[in-house]
């Protein structure tokens, strides 16, 4: 069975993997129930979708030898931070900072790193609010804190991040100069439209508050 599984190798690839996708499940529901109450509470959708993601052995093995270290299982649990990933991506970039914060008050995460590359994006105009966080995983006779990743960004964001992540690996992170500037000028253009669009947004909110105050006038 599982538990006797765990009890005799409990430092194996497999036992790893188990608890990373526990974790993946465990945030995943998490997440879903926040959207549900907001929803149910504000009558507003802040998550679009959710995708979430186990990294390959050959990108965890490649990570490793970047920052210099051994392919060892030790190794991966140390030094490796997005083993289990989930990409939050919503509607505008205020709701971004709303979502970060639910989370962060979640009692039984614990969040051990934040990387806000919205104010500080990277050279590549790589835009994403990053959470390190450990959930706890219950077994049958013990409790793993198990790290997961949380990326969170906009649709917008999200398009280029993906088209851009394309691009970069064909060039192995070596591109030339010139795509490498275009491509942070389309970063560029797609924070002017999230701009616009939260504009937009707020604009009709306010439209739409003053039509039931009207209402209530009548
Ligand atoms: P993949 O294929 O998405 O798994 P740390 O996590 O702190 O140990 P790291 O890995 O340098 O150090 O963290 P960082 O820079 O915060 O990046 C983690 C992830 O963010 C990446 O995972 C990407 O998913 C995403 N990311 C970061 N920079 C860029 C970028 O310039 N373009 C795109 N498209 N995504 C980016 P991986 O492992 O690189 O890749």
């Amino acid at each position: 069975g599982t538990s006797q599984m765990l009890g005799e190798d409990i430092d194996s690839w497999e036992t790893m993997m188990f608890l990373y996708n526990s974790a993946l499940k465990e945030v995943g529901t998490k997440l879903e129930i926040l959207n549900d109450e907001f929803v149910h509470i504000h009558k507003y959708n802040p998550i679009e979708y959710i995708k979430s993601r186990i990294k390959t052995p050959e990108s965890i093995v490649k990570k490793l030898k970047r920052d210099g270290y051994e392919s060892t299982i030790e190794n991966m649990r140390n030094y490796i931070n997005d083993i289990a990933g989930i990409r939050i991506v919503c509607s505008f970039t205020s709701d971004i900072y709303r979502l970060a914060e639910m989370i962060g008050k979640q009692n039984d995460l614990t969040v051990i790193c934040v990387k806000d590359y919205i104010k500080n994006p990277k050279v590549s105009g790589y835009k994403s609010f990053h959470m390190h966080v450990t959930v706890p995983i219950f077994l049958s006779d013990r409790v793993v804190e198990t790290k997961v990743e949380i990326q969170i960004r906009t649709i917008a964001m999200d398009f280029w991040a993906s088209l851009e992540h394309k691009i970069y690996y064909k060039f192995e992170g070596h591109a030339p100069e010139y795509i490498s500037r275009d491509l942070r000028a389309c970063a560029e253009i797609v924070s002017n439209l999230d701009a616009k669009m939260l504009q937009l947004n707020e604009a009709i909110l306010e439209e739409k508050e003053k039509e039931e105050q009207k209402k209530k006038e009548e």
